[in-house]
């Protein structure tokens, strides 16, 4: 649910990365952070952890005009993923215009990547959101540790769901971008077919691909 005023010419767009507890959400916004070009980035706000654990949210922002002269923020967001913590995640989810669901790979966590997945399609129902509507991209992360559940295993469940699924490991740095830029090209259709970007506003989509995921100079 785009916030989008048309006299003022802003836009903002809030993406949310969902997920079960430890599943590294907070982890890929870190990565995104260090990975991505300064230039259209603002800071990275980790809001009050507990043992490195969200209580809150995180949240880091990015700018960029069209050239109509929209500018347009997207601030993407971490929920935290303990179970206790359910109605931050619904506050958090509140007008999201798409999700990065991140899962847990260790086979000792499949049952908690089904509930928080459950959990997440009760939310956006609570919040008025259709999880069939929504941009949604699935990723499977902590891909470099030992037991966890075979990339086969992964395409047999969600293959039938049509989403797309991308491994990762925020904590070796890959398959974080590739996350975020699916998440970005869904949601640009989506807000492009709402609001021509494209036909009103002379921002087509390999620009705001290009614009939102620079990569940064020196460091990879
Ligand atoms: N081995 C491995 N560890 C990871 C990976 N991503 C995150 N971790 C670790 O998993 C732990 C939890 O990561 P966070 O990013 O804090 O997890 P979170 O999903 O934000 O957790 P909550 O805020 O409690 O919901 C940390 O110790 C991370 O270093 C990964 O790809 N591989
Ligand atoms: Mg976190």
């Amino acid at each position: 649910m785009i916030e989008y005023d048309e006299q003022d010419k802003r836009m903002v767009l809030k993406l949310v990365y969902y997920g079960p507890a430890l599943s590294g959400k907070t982890t890929n916004l870190l990565r995104l952070h260090d990975l991505l070009a300064k230039e259209g980035r603002g800071d990275l706000m980790v809001l009050d952890t507990k043992d490195d654990r969200t209580i809150f949210f995180d949240l880091l922002p990015f700018f960029l005009t069209a050239p109509s002269g929209l500018k347009i923020k997207l601030k993407v967001y971490t929920v935290p993923g303990q179970v206790k913590h359910d109605a931050t995640r619904k506050a958090v989810l509140q007008r999201a215009d798409g999700v990065a669901f991140i899962a847990d790979s260790q086979l000792s966590e499949v049952a908690n990547n089904a509930s928080s997945f459950e959990n997440l399609e009760r939310n956006l129902s609570f919040v008025g959101i259709g999880i069939d509507v929504i941009p949604l991209v699935i990723q499977y992360n902590k891909r470099d540790l030992a037991g966890i559940v075979p990339e086969d295993d992964v395409m047999r469940v969600w293959g039938k769901t049509g989403l797309p699924v991308l491994m990762a490991s925020a904590l070796q740095g890959w398959g974080v971008v590739e996350t975020f830029r699916k998440l970005v090209e869904l949601t640009y259709d989506h807000i492009d077919r709402k609001y021509g970007l494209n036909s009103n506003h002379g921002l087509d989509r390999e620009t705001f691909l290009v614009k939102l995921t620079q990569a940064s100079e020196g460091e990879e």
